[in-house]
């Protein structure tokens, strides 16, 4: 034979750790990107990918095991909610996806029917887990599933504009020639048409580059600046007119938000949660610099705001109460 049995331990001297485990809701663009980026930085030990399309599932499965010998060993595999079980975290990016023009508020009767059916089974079959929500319109689904699950308030966090303030950071950092990790910079209300940029607090090693009290159009270099910010809001709009859809970038963000709650990291991110009484906002998801651990979304920070900030951040939340009280929840 091959092998020489050593010995039959009759127990594990080493006992075993849980294993970190991950559903992935949606074998699309978004949730391959999502699989791929936390395969390759090994942050599940096993993740169940769940598509209705089960012939594509099948194939994306396949290919990402394929490339199991050059990475750390995980289990991948595709399933359905009912292979949920024990899982620390579900990520959900199943749905209907903006066509080039469209907003993403425009998708939310269309998502909502669909997670209608996946929320329940959801809190059926996967009852540990942390629910993070990708889907767009990522606020309103947020709000959606925390309704139709009855999970605590922390559990449920919307992926909301950590992409954005990705893109942000991004731009800014290439306008100083610096790497964007040591700029630092948000975007915070809805992950769409009306997020807010807060320029006030946008610095690097902590010299902030624009006055606090300045009203945005009486910023010093406003006019070089200003177009970044149309330029983050708009990205998804240009990429899906030249790719069909965005991913990588996506990808990378619910890696970091992964590892954050996994490894209880405490890490600020623009998530996007349920608001209560932060400068008049009640009862909207939407993102602020939140912190992120074990427990999903312990606490959102109290941002100081300039009165033009404020003011954009509550329209943004209005923008977001006018859409869920539309909703046949
Ligand atoms: P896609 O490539 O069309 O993938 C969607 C997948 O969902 C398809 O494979 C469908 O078969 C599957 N699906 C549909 N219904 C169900 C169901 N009931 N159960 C299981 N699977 C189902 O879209 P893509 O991956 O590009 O986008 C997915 C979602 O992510 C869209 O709503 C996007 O708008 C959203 N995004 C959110 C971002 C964010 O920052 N929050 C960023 C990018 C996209």
């Amino acid at each position: 034979s091959l092998f020489t049995t050593v010995s039959h331990p009759t127990q594990d001297l080493i006992p075993h750790r849980r294993p970190r485990k991950g559903v992935i809701v949606g074998a699309g663009q978004v949730g391959m990107a999502c699989a791929y980026s936390l395969l390759i930085q090994n942050v599940f030990d096993e993740m169940v990918i769940v598509d209705v399309n089960t012939e594509k599932l099948e194939g994306e499965v396949m290919d990402l095991n394929h490339g199991l010998p050059f990475v750390q060993p995980t289990i991948i595999r595709s399933g359905t909610l009912a292979d949920g079980e024990d899982a620390d975290i579900v990520i959900i990016t199943a749905g209907a996806k903006q066509k080039p023009g469209e907003s993403r508020l425009e998708l939310v009767q269309r998502n909502l029917e669909i997670f209608k059916g996946l929320i329940p089974q959801v809190v059926k079959y996967c009852s540990k887990a942390i629910l993070l929500i990708v889907t767009n319109p990522v606020d309103i689904m947020t709000y959606v599933s925390l309704k139709l699950s009855g999970l605590p308030n922390s559990s449920v966090i919307g992926s909301g504009t950590v992409l954005d303030t990705a893109r942000f950071r991004y731009l800014l950092a290439e306008k100083f020639q610096l790497d964007s990790r040591s700029l630092h910079a948000y975007i915070i209300g809805e992950h769409g048409d009306s997020e807010v940029p807060v320029w006030s607090k946008v610095n690097i090693s902590g010299m902030q580059l624009f006055q606090e009290d300045a009203n945005e159009e009486k910023l010093a270099d406003m006019d070089r600046i200003k177009p970044i910010f149309e330029q983050v809001k708009n990205a998804a709009y240009e990429v899906i007119q030249r790719k069909g859809a965005t991913s990588y970038a996506i990808g990378l963000g619910v890696t970091q938000i992964v590892q954050s709650i996994l490894r209880n990291q405490n890490r600020l991110l623009t998530v996007s949660s349920l608001i209560h009484g932060f400068e008049g906002i009640d009862d909207v998801c939407l993102s602020l610099p939140a912190v992120v651990n074990r427990q999903g979304v312990s606490r959102t920070l109290n941002l100081t705001l300039t009165p033009t900030e404020k003011e954009k951040l509550q329209h943004s939340a209005r923008v977001l109460r006018q859409t869920i009280e539309k909703l046949d929840l």
